[in-house]
């Protein structure tokens, strides 16, 4: 049993990120100091207290001792002294082993979460306007109090059943020929794939919905001649619209007004890639319609799957903010520029990109009422992929579409997945993008994953093998890096029999992934969980931070750190260790009940069968629709095969 209460204060503007209605019950939160001129809301926590929650934030699992702050932001250095990444997930929960206490507080602009940072004992909540609908969920234990919170803002977007397969990507493959070259250096070196991503190359000069046709003399031939060969292409989309006479969606969007103006009634000026731009206005219902409609031109020419970038939005420069540092830099110009001025003059032009103040530049028509952007800033991302999913709807209702997005807010996970940005080829980034996965699936983001491998810096064999085995489960399975960087697609590394015999693996548990994934999203739980989700009476195991349950079966403890040649692990039951060299390669051993060191080499991937459960595997393939459940084995634990429900279907149509 949960109890889920709705509380409103001062006048707060509507996110559509809750779907059911939860009639309010006042506005002072019980539990809570309020304090509406600071703009704060207080609690005391104990010392049992866990919070989690906060979607893909910095920092590990538990988020007691820092200040998370929700404002899209994009920043590619995900180190730990920033407090904003690209998402606002506003929802955290308060575990302990008596209770579970969710809290989701759904406003559209910035809030700070402190929690102990301030005090090591207290969290404290900000608003920047005092005007919120804050829903709390209390029950006895966190699953439930997830379920009701997913039954609050309905069911994760569902992708496509190969959208679970390995994504070769990297910015950017710039033209056919070198499309054609890594999916064959994977076939030919027997390595399992089903997609190549496309950046933002493809498009000509950066226009979106448009295909550089030297590059790509003849896109639709060449998606139907991928798909014939079990690869789907997936072009990313970006927020910003090309300024340029001449073409249609520049033209179409000033002529209807769908694009974002300013005060005095002109579209804002600001750039991204291709220099200037008009941003959508994407919390418009008439623009949202016009925008999505435009993924039809390329879902037309076989493309079944996309990417939204840059739509927190990110702003290199507006041309207002460019004029005014034009000027203010020509101020300097015969001073004696000492530390003061110098460094003043010199954050003229450091700080102009994602500046605050370009954030208050700019409006959005929204239910009716002209709403300055910052106030609504975190949907952005969130009603661009809003515009895709209901368009998707309208056009290809009978198939399933590949969509994940940059920025997001709680209620876009309708809609679409995310993938966690512009990570860096660093240990500590493999370690992040494992801690925040639990986060992403409580705010509703089931499907979700890292750029494998790091998207910025040069990437090592070993970091790859071993951020491979740990997201070997992970619903998003992309490799992805950033122009200038090492080359990382897994041919290039001197093992290739390892790089093989990892992803086959991948492809041997696609029939537990989904089936697991798809009975998180039916049911509304959770997919990837801290440990103490299934063990809450285990005091150890709600400390632990590098171990995950995923689904019913599996415990992952995936070896994190460079040189390691094995890990420490912290079993809260007797459970089987399957270590895996390959499908085939594989031993069993059961362990009891409390903490061991497991070796693990660079090659092998270990999981932990939990008693009384079923893994189902199948043989590896060379895409996800040639796997042959009708040839499925089953490791087992004090269980028989008969004991696991395996969730399947076609994988293609909509599951509602
Ligand atoms: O900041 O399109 O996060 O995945 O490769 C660069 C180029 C803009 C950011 C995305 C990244 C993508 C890159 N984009």
């Amino acid at each position: 049993m949960t109890t889920v209460k709705h509380f409103q204060f001062g006048t707060p503007i509507e996110t559509g990120a809750v779907i059911r209605n939860v009639p309010a019950a006042g506005s002072r939160i019980p539990g809570w100091v309020q304090d509406e001129a600071q703009g704060t809301l207080c609690r005391d926590l104990s010392e049992d207290e866990i919070v989690y929650g906060l979607g893909e934030s910095v920092r590990g699992m538990n988020k007691r001792g820092w200040i998370y702050e929700s404002n899209n932001s994009d920043d590619p250095n995900h180190t730990e002294d920033k407090h904003s990444l690209y998402a606002s997930q506003n929802f955290f929960l308060i575990f302990s082993r008596q209770h579970s206490y969710g809290m989701f507080v759904d406003t559209p602009g910035k809030v700070s979460f402190d929690i102990g940072y301030s005090k090591m004992d207290q969290m404290k909540i900000s608003l920047d306007d005092f005007a919120a609908n804050v829903y709390t969920i209390e029950g006895e234990n966190p699953t439930e109090v997830i379920r009701s919170f997913h039954d609050l803002i309905g069911k994760s977007y569902i992708p496509p059943k190969w959208a679970f397969g390995y994504g070769q990507s990297r910015w950017s493959y710039m033209n056919e020929q070198e499309v054609l070259e890594v999916v064959r250096s994977y076939r030919d070196a027997g390595i399992p794939i089903d997609s190549v991503y496309l950046d933002i190359d493809y498009m000509d000069h950066y226009k979106d919905f448009t295909i550089n046709n030297e590059a790509f003399p003849d896109f639709d031939r060449f998606t139907r001649q991928m798909k014939e060969q079990g690869i789907h292409l997936v072009p990313i989309i970006d927020a910003g619209v090309k300024i340029e006479k001449g073409y249609d969606v520049y033209e179409e969007g000033v002529e209807k007004q769908y694009f974002c103006q300013k005060e005095n009634g002109e579209n804002l000026v600001a750039a991204v890639w291709p220099g200037r731009v008009h941003f959508p206005d994407f919390l418009d219902e008439k623009t949202r319609e016009w925008f999505g409609g435009k993924y039809q031109w390329l879902i037309s020419q076989g493309v079944d799957g996309f990417w939204n970038d840059m739509n927190e939005p990110a702003i290199f420069y507006t041309e207002d903010h460019l004029k005014e540092v034009f000027r203010k830099i020509d101020l300097y110009r015969d001073q004696n520029l000492d530390i003061r001025s110098f460094f003043a003059f010199k954050e003229l032009v450091d700080k102009i990109d994602n500046n605050p103040e370009d954030y208050r530049r700019f409006y959005h028509h929204y239910h009716g009422q002209l709403v300055r952007h910052d106030k609504v800033h975190n949907l952005y991302g969130y009603y661009m992929t809003m515009a895709a999913g209901e368009a998707f709807r309208r056009y290809s209702p009978d198939k399933r579409i590949l969509m994940f997005s940059r920025a997001s807010y709680i209620g876009m996970h309708r809609y679409g997945g995310v993938w966690t940005g512009d990570n860096k080829s660093w240990w500590s980034h493999l370690l992040l993008s494992f801690q925040q996965m639990p986060g992403l699936n409580m705010c509703g983001f089931l499907y979700s994953g890292s750029d494998i491998g790091g998207f910025g810096a040069d990437c090592t064999e070993d970091l790859m093998l071993r951020w491979l085995e740990m997201a070997i489960m992970t619903p998003l399975y992309r490799n992805h890096s950033a122009e200038g960087t090492r080359r990382q697609e897994l041919y290039r590394f001197e093992h290739i029999d390892w790089f093989r015999n990892l992803v086959n693996l991948r492809y041997a548990l696609i029939p537990y992934i989904y089936s697991e994934f798809m009975k998180a999203v039916l049911s509304g739980g959770m997919y990837m969980m801290p440990l103490s989700f299934v063990y809450p009476e285990d005091e150890r195991a709600d400390r632990v931070e590098d171990q995950l349950i995923v689904g019913e079966s599996i415990m992952l403890a995936p070896v994190y750190l460079q040189n390691a040649v094995g890990r420490s692990v912290y079993l809260p039951e007797d459970m089987k260790l399957i270590r895996f060299r390959s499908c085939e390669d594989y031993e069993e051993e059961i362990l009891t009940a409390g903490d061991h060191y497991i070796p693990v080499a660079l090659n092998e991937t270990i999981l932990f069968l939990r008693k009384g459960h079923v893994l189902p595997m199948a043989q590896p393939a060379q895409d996800v629709e040639q796997i042959d459940y009708s040839k499925l084995f089953y490791l087992t634990y004090e269980a028989e095969p008969e004991d696991y429900e395996l969730y399947n279907d076609d994988g293609i149509s909509p599951v509602s």
